[in-house]
């Protein structure tokens, strides 16, 4: 009789610049590994026939996993679960990641999903291998929903596993050429940690991770970033943390820990304002000595009742100025985040907002902005409200995947009032561009600087719009450049549909 012990994991393709392999399956794989199993990860960023190349491998496996965000990566797992239907109908289909964790019982729905793995994964998959081996029964594994005997089954939750009892994920498995060819650089995706210890409104991480911070000790963070690093010649690392400098002697140590092996390579990580600012100007220094060259905030807004609403108040706004100076001392490139069209944000807030953070701007070139229309994703604790007020929430896995990421689908944010949120961002973006180009130029270019942007200056105090002219000379001349990915500072190409 035959034993399947090969298993296929499958990364959909994504929009947007391609970050390295995903470290979720990486993860999947090692602790797959571990107990015997063979694995072959297909990332469709760099696999284009993914569909060809998962039918040959699907012929002798245990099974199919996929993970999924929200947005264009479910259309490549409905295209690929699909297809595996009509050609092998017996291979059990396994969804996995935040978009299937968040709304468990709708993507079981679907025909073509025999399995969903809830949270975590490392450990609730091997347990799913093991029982699909030897044809054991399901219904005690925790973190996993299922179909028994059709009847969709969510059995208990999985608790979170420390991250130090699981293994290094499977680098080994990257093909870094392939990725180096894609991003231009040689990036190694990494995360010393999942969760953050905070609750925002609008964001999943509470419903995932429950708030609880779970990190790998720093000296095993410094030795596996130095081997990898050294072992696949990578020139920086891109730290996947939700909040990474959460526990702040281990977020130092790491750096010391880095700078002090004498390996040379950038890394970036995304942050919260509190934590940064809880540290002194020379453990920024050190950050920066050790090679951290951007840190990504989710600042969103300098509006004091936008941030209540959004339950950031651990977010101030001296803080977000403090953080600007501090990396500015670290030598380090920062981008904080914006959202604009929060539920009960007004005129005001927005006015406050691009006031305050152009004079951030201002103040510190190392700082750049990101610009969003708040976009509502699954399981967020405040769809009531949302519901309430008209947004239409997708009711199914395919209306999950039309949702127009980053586009405008507020009902309170139409007509002109959209038109005149773009205008304003299109100046506070163009107002940050000219301060960041010629901030250390000779002193004609400086008064050219001065003449250009007094003008655009005046519109962002008092707030008038009209007769654009600036942005139409600008269209020619500068380039605006929209949103930037939090996780590397990178430039975003893809423009939310309906903003400016
Ligand atoms: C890296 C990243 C990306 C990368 C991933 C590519 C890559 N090569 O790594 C890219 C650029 C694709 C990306 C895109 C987006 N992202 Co993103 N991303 C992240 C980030 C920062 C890290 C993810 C990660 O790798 N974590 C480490 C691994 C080990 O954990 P994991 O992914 O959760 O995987 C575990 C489990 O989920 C599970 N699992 C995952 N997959 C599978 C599959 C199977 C079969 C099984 C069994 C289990 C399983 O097991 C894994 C191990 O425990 C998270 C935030 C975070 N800190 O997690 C946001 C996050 C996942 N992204 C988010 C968002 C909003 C987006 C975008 C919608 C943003 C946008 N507006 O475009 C897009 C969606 C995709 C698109 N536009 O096409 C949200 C969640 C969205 C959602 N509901 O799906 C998050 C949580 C950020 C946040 N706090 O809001 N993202
Ligand atoms: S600080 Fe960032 S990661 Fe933490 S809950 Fe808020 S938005 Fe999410």
């Amino acid at each position: 009789m035959l034993t399947r012990n090969k298993i296929v994991l499958f990364y959909p393709p994504y929009d947007g610049p391609p970050l390295g392999a995903p470290l979720c399956l990486l993860a999947l794989a090692a602790s797959l590994r571990e107990a015997n199993f063979d694995v072959v990860m297909i990332d469709a960023a760099i696999e284009l026939d993914y569909l060809t190349r998962i039918q040959c491998e699907s012929v002798d496996a245990l099974f199919l996993g996929i993970s999924v965000l929200t947005g264009p990566m479910i259309r490549g797992a409905i295209e690929v679960a699909t297809a595996v239907k009509t050609y092998s109908p017996w291979l059990p289909v396994i969804f996995g990641g935040w978009h299937p964790s968040l709304l468990p019982d709708e993507t079981l729905s679907e025909a073509f999903v025999d399995m969903v793995v809830r949270g975590q994964g490392e450990i609730t998959i091997v347990e799913v291998a093991q029982a699909l081996a030897q044809k054991l029964n399901l219904n005690t594994i925790a973190g996993l929903s299922w179909k028994n005997n059709g009847q969709r089954t969510h059995n208990i939750d999985r608790k979170v596993e420390p991250l130090d009892n699981l293994p290094v994920p499977a680098f080994d498995l990257t093909d870094f050429d392939a990725y180096e060819k894609l991003c231009g650089v040689r990036k190694l995706a990494y995360a010393t940690s999942v969760g953050c210890p905070y609750a925002c409104n609008y964001c999943t991480d509470q419903v995932f991770y429950k708030r609880r911070f779970n990190a790998l000790s720093a000296d095993r963070v410094v030795a596996e970033m130095i081997d990898l690093v050294t072992r696949y010649r990578t020139e920086e690392v891109a730290l996947l943390d939700s909040n990474f400098p959460v526990q702040l002697p281990r977020a130092l140590e790491i750096a010391r820990g880095i700078l002090s092996s004498g390996v040379k390579f950038k890394w970036t990580f995304q942050a919260s304002t509190d934590f940064l600012c809880r540290m002194s100007e020379d453990d920024v220094r050190l950050l920066g000595a050790s090679g951290v060259s951007h840190m990504g905030f989710g600042t969103e807004s300098t509006s004091e009742s936008v941030l209540k609403l959004m339950n950031k108040r651990h977010q101030r706004v001296d803080e977000m100025y403090e953080t600007a100076r501090k990396a500015q001392l670290g030598g380090i490139r920062v981008t904080f985040n914006l959202i604009f069209g929060y539920p009960g944000e007004t005129e005001a807030d927005r006015i406050v907002t691009f006031q305050t953070m152009s004079d951030i701007g201002h103040q510190f070139p190392n700082v750049s902005f990101s610009p969003n229309i708040f976009t509502p994703y699954p399981g967020i604790p405040i769809w009531p409200q949302l519901r309430e007020m008209g947004v239409p929430e997708p009711k199914s896995l395919r209306e999950w995947m039309d949702m127009p990421l980053g586009a405008n689908m507020l009902p309170w944010l139409k007509g002109k009032e959209l038109a005149r949120l773009q205008r304003m961002l299109n100046y506070f973006l163009l107002n940050n561009q000219i301060d960041r180009r010629h901030k250390n130029n000779s002193q004609l270019r400086r008064a050219v600087r001065f003449i250009v942007q007094t003008p655009i200056r005046w519109r962002l105090r008092s707030s008038r719009y009209s007769f654009p002219w600036e942005l139409w000379l600008s269209n020619v001349s500068e380039r605006i450049i929209l949103r930037r990915s939090l996780v590397t500072g990178q430039e975003l190409p893809k423009e939310p549909a309906n903003a400016c």
